[in-house]
Formats: structure tokens, sequence, C-alpha cells
């Protein structure tokens, strides 16, 4: 909006010319999702309070878990509130990308925020069934899979970090392969949130690599310098991003251990929605098994664990899964867990961005 508003004045006001760079836009949506996050977080938490939005805790989880009862919950509309406000006021809103990426955060912080509601009335850690979650989660990706799909600058290729000379084109086929991508990166963010912050931090990591490629790919010297898929109105997606990781720093301030609120399915789903449709719009979509290896990880412990416990009865692989559990239960503090998986959030972004040279 501030875009429109003010980029047009330059004419007569030369300082406005910084409207029309996307860097000076992505530091600034960062800081203004930051500080709505931080000014409004105190107000929320106490709302969340007041509302009885507290965390119901399993009794077959680590025990140290229950000390959290009650923590609020649904921290996650206050992230979300924060990302699309910034989005508005600093992105060109004539660009298609902007609006699919919204489109799929805040169809699936619906999808959550049912969740989280119904789990609130219900009072217990159960809100949409799998199924119906699942489904719902299917039909907005499929709807923003078909629309990048028809966007005749969008090509259906898919590039191979590390390895230039394969690249497939899946025609109609890349639908399915988006909505793959969208639906796994938010079913994983959501696995992954189960310590204090430990979802959040990679997923700020996450955006801030994705910031890079996005403004990368809608570049077009840097792009080509760098072979990699130029894409033309690309670029104000980092925008998205800067703002997506603004918001995750906010957030972070009042998540961090020992929490003082939980983001619930609210946050999680559209975070990691998100963060797979921004893959496939910069065209890196299977770099985000790297950028998001944290999350491929709990994932992988999840299917591992569940697939072996039912094949040999009740026989484990992990002491608990998701992975987190697993170390928990080892007895590694909270916080040692939180930062350990942080820091290998980062060396996967670092990997990540060395695509940019090797391949
Ligand atoms: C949601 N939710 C957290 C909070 C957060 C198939 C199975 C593996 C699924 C899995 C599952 O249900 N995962 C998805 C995980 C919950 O957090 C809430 O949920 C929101 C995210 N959706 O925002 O609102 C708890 O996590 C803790 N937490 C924090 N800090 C945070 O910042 O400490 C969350 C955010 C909170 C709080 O304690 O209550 C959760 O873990 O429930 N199921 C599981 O994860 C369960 N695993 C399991 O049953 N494993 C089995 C296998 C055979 C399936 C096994 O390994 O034996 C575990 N979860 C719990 N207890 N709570 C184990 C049992």
């Amino acid at each position: 909006m501030l875009y429109h508003l003010l980029y047009p004045l330059h004419t007569s006001i030369s300082a406005f010319n910084v409207f029309r760079y996307i860097t000076f836009r992505t530091i600034y949506a960062s800081l203004t999702a930051f500080l709505i996050c931080f000014v409004l977080g105190p107000w929320v938490i106490r709302k969340l309070h007041k509302m009885q939005i507290g965390q119901f805790i399993q009794e077959d989880g680590p025990k140290t878990h229950q000390k959290k009862a009650g923590t609020p919950t649904m921290g996650g509309t206050l992230i979300i509130f924060s990302v699309v406000v910034s989005t508005l006021l600093w992105t060109n809103l004539t660009n298609f990308y902007i609006w699919i990426i919204l489109l799929v955060t805040i169809g699936f912080a619906g999808i959550g925020f049912i969740d989280d509601y119904l789990m609130l009335v219900k009072k217990r850690n159960k809100g949409l069934s799998a199924r119906n979650k699942f489904l719902l989660q299917i039909i907005i990706a499929a709807i923003a899979g078909s629309l990048v799909w028809s966007e005749p600058e969008f090509n259906t290729i898919v590039t191979i970090p590390f390895f230039k000379n394969i690249s497939p084109d899946l025609g109609w086929g890349y639908i399915i392969f988006a909505v793959f991508v969208i639906v796994g990166a938010s079913n994983a963010v959501n696995l992954t949130d189960g310590l204090d912050g430990l979802a959040i931090g990679p997923v700020i990591i996450a955006s801030v690599t994705y910031m890079v490629f996005a403004y990368v790919a809608g570049h077009i010297k840097f792009s080509n310098y760098l072979q990699i898929n130029y894409i033309a109105s690309c670029g104000e997606t980092a925008i998205f991003c800067g703002a997506l990781a603004g918001a995750g720093l906010g957030f972070l301030w009042f998540n961090s251990y020992p929490a003082q609120v939980f983001m619930g399915d609210v946050g999680s789903l559209p975070l990691g929605g998100a963060l797979g449709t921004i893959s496939v719009i910069t065209k890196q979509e299977f770099l985000l098994a790297i950028v998001g290896g944290l999350f491929v990880m709990e994932a992988l412990s999840v299917i591992f664990q569940v697939g072996f416990f039912k094949m040999t009865r009740g026989r484990r692989i992990f002491k608990m899964a998701p992975l987190h559990h697993h170390f928990e239960l080892k007895g590694w503090a909270e916080p040692k867990v939180i930062v350990r998986f942080w820091i290998i959030a980062i060396a996967l972004a670092l990997i990540s961005m060395s695509t940019l040279k090797l391949r």
C-alpha cells in the first residue's frame, strides 16, 4: 500500500524513490512485522489468558511438559496478523504471487483456527479430525498450485540442488507436486512445534534463506550470473519472507523458553504452508528439503516410529516421536534440545545457500 501511495510522489519528493527498491521494502516489512508482534504481544497474551485459551497437556508426553499446562495458545493469530498487515503495507499489490502466498497463509491459518477452536471448546488435545484437516489443506494447496501453474510466466520445470543437468518438466503433474510440497511443509512444521521456540526458530532461518533466493530469482543479472531460474515478479516475495522473519522474531520474544505463549495450529499450519508456497514460487522446491531439513527430520522420525510401532506391534525406534521428545527423554534439558536443533537448522541453511554456487 505504501508503495502505491508514496512511490508515485517521487517526482516531487525524490526521497520517495526509495520505495522502488525491494531491498528497502523487505527490511521495513521485517521491522514492521516485528514491531506489531512485539507491541501487541503482551496484550494478545493477556487476552488469551482472559479467554482461558490455555493449552491442555497430554499425560503420555514427557513429564516436564506438565508444568506447561494453561500456557495460552493460538499466539499464531498474532504472527499471521503481523505478516499479513506488513505484507499489505510494503509489497506491490498488483503482484500475482503475493496474493497466492496470502491465500495459502490465510487459508491454512483458517484451518488451524478451526482446529484450535474445536480443541478449546472440547477441552481436549484433539481438534479437527486428521482426515478433514488434510483434505482442507489439499483443497487450498491445489487452488494455489493451479493458479501458479496457469500463470504464463511460470514454468513447470523443477530443479534439483547440486544437479544442474537434471531438470524434469512435470507439466500438469506440477500441480500435484506443489500440493505435496505445500501440505508436507505445513504438517512438518506442525510436528516440530513441540518445544518452546523449536518451530519458530527454524521458520525464521528458512524465511531469511528464501528471502535471498526470491531476491536473486527476481533479479535478471543475479539470476543469470548464478544460473538460477529468472522469474520476473518473484522478487516481491522476498518482502513477504522478510515479514515472516520479522514476525517470527517478534513471536520468539514471547515463545522463547520458558514460553509465555504457544502458536497453536493457527500458527504452525500457515507458517509451513507459506514456506512450501514460497519454495514453489521461487522454483526451489527440492531445496526446501535442505533449508527445512530439520522439519523433514522431525516428520521422518514420526513416519519411521509409527511404521515400526505398527509393524512390530509396539516396539519403538526412538524413545518417543517426534525426535525432540526422544532427546528430552534421554535427559537433555529442553533449552539444550531447542538450541541444538536451531544450530542444525542454521547449518542446513548455509548448505542450501551453497547451492547458489555448487551445482
Ligand atoms: C501437534 N502438539 C504439541 C501447541 C502448539 C502422529 C503423532 C506423532 C502426532 C503428534 C502430534 O499430535 N503432533 C502435532 C504437536 C503440543 O503443542 C500444541 O500444538 C501446537 C502445534 N500444533 O503450538 O499449541 C505440546 O507441545 C509442547 N509445546 C511446547 N512449546 C511450544 O512452543 O512446549 C508446544 C509449543 C504442548 C506443549 O507441551 O502441549 C504436542 O506435542 O502435543 N503426536 C505427538 O507429538 C505425540 N507423540 C506420540 O504419540 N508418539 C508415539 C508414536 C508411536 C506416535 C511414540 O513415539 O511413542 C507426543 N505428544 C504429546 N504427548 N503431547 C507424545 C505424547
